[in-house]
C-alpha cells in the first residue's frame, strides 16, 4: 500500500523533530556531522519508522530486515530513529559521543539495533551484501538496505561489492546514495566527479530508481519499485540537499562535521519551529 496523506504528514512531522533533536545532541557535546545528518533524514526515517520490519522485542529475528549505514557519520539521525522504535531510551540522544555512552560517533555493534559498525567509509555495503547472500541462502523474506554517501563513492570497495552483487542476483539488496552533491571540504564535482552516476551502477549491474531524497511520496515509490524488482539489487539514487532544513548549513560543505554554537542553534530551531 502507497503512503496516504496522513500517514506523509506524521512522517514530515517526525523528521522536523528529529532533525532537531540530533541538532540538540550535535550542540550538547559540541562535536558530530550535521550535514550529512540532515541530507539523510528522510531516508532512515521511512525505513526505519514505516517500511522495515523490525521489533525491539525481539532484535535477534532472523527474519528481521537489515540497514547497514555505511557512511557512518550520520549516526546522530540512525540512533535518532532506533529510540523512536524503542531500540533505547527516549533520553539517551543526550549522551551522543560520551564516554561509556551506546551512542558513539561512529554506529558500534554494541548498541541495539545496529546491525553492523561503520566509520569507514567504502565497506558496508560489502557487508551488506554478506547479508543478504545469507538471507537468501536461507529462503528469508528480508530485505537488507545499504545507505551510501556520494562521497563514499570514492572508495573503490564499494565499486567491488557493486561488481558482484548482481552475479548474486541479490533482489533482497538495496542501497541507497545519500547524493547531496558535497563531501568533507568541497563538493563532489570538485573532488571527484561522478559524471554519469546512474550510468555507473546500471552498467555494474543494477536497477537503478532516482528520486527526490526529501520527498516522502517519492522514496515510497522507489522503495515499492525495488522490492517488485526481481532480476537483481536496485540502487536509489536520492537527490539531497547537505544540511537539509536549516537554510544557512544547506550544500555547505563547512557543515560535514562542524560542531553546532549556542547561536546556531538557536536558529536552526527557529528555522525549524521547534523551542529552544
Ligand atoms: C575510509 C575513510 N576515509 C576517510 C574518512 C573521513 N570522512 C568522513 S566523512 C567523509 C566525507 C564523506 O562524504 P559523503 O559520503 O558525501 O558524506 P555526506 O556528505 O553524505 O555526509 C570523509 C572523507 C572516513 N570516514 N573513512
Amino acid at each position: 500500500m502507497p503512503l496516504d496523506e496522513k500517514r506523509i504528514a506524521e512522517l514530515n512531522e517526525l523528521c522536523r523533530t528529529f532533525r532537531i533533536d540530533v541538532l540538540k545532541a550535535i550542540h550538547s557535546i559540541q562535536s558530530g556531522h550535521p550535514g550529512g545528518s540532515l541530507s539523510v533524514c528522510e531516508i532512515l526515517t521511512l525505513l526505519y519508522q514505516e517500511l522495515m520490519n523490525i521489533d525491539s522485542a525481539k532484535p535477534d529475528d532472523p527474519n528481521r530486515d537489515r540497514l547497514v549505514l555505511c557512511k557512518g557519520h550520520a549516526a546522530p539521525m540512525l540512533y535518532r530513529n532506533l529510540i523512536e522504535k524503542g531500540f533505547m531510551q527516549k533520553d539517551s540522544m543526550g549522551t551522543l559521543r560520551r564516554i561509556d555512552s551506546l551512542l558513539q560517533g561512529h554506529p558500534s555493534i554494541h548498541t541495539p539495533g545496529v546491525e553492523m559498525p561503520s566509520g569507514p567509509l567504502g565497506i558496508g555495503l560489502s557487508a551488506a551484501q554478506g547479508m543478504a547472500i545469507g538471507l537468501k541462502l536461507n529462503n528469508s523474506p528480508a530485505r537488507v538496505y545499504a545507505v551510501l554517501g556520494d562521497g563514499e563513492l570514492n572508495e573503490g570497495a564499494v565499486w567491488e561489492a557493486a561488481q558482484s552483487a548482481p552475479k548474486f542476483k541479490l533482489s533482497n539488496l538495496t542501497a541507497v546514495v545519500d547524493y547531496n552533491k558535497v563531501q568533507l571540504d568541497g563538493t563532489t564535482d570538485e573532488i571527484m566527479p561522478m559524471i554519469d552516476i546512474e550510468g555507473k551502477w546500471r552498467s555494474f549491474g543494477w536497477n537503478v530508481i532516482r528520486c527526490d531524497g526529501h520527498d516522502l511520496k517519492a522514496l515510497d515509490g522507489a522503495f515499492k519499485a525495488a522490492r517488485e524488482y526481481t532480476e537483481g539489487p536496485t540502487v536509489i539514487i536520492a537527490d539531497t540537499v547537505k544540511g537539509k532544513g536549516v537554510s544557512f548549513m544547506e550544500g555547505k560543505a563547512a557543515w560535514h562535521g562542524k560542531p553546532v554554537s549556542d547561536d546556531d542553534l538557536a536558529k536552526a530551531i527557529a528555522e525549524l519551529g521547534g523551542e529552544n
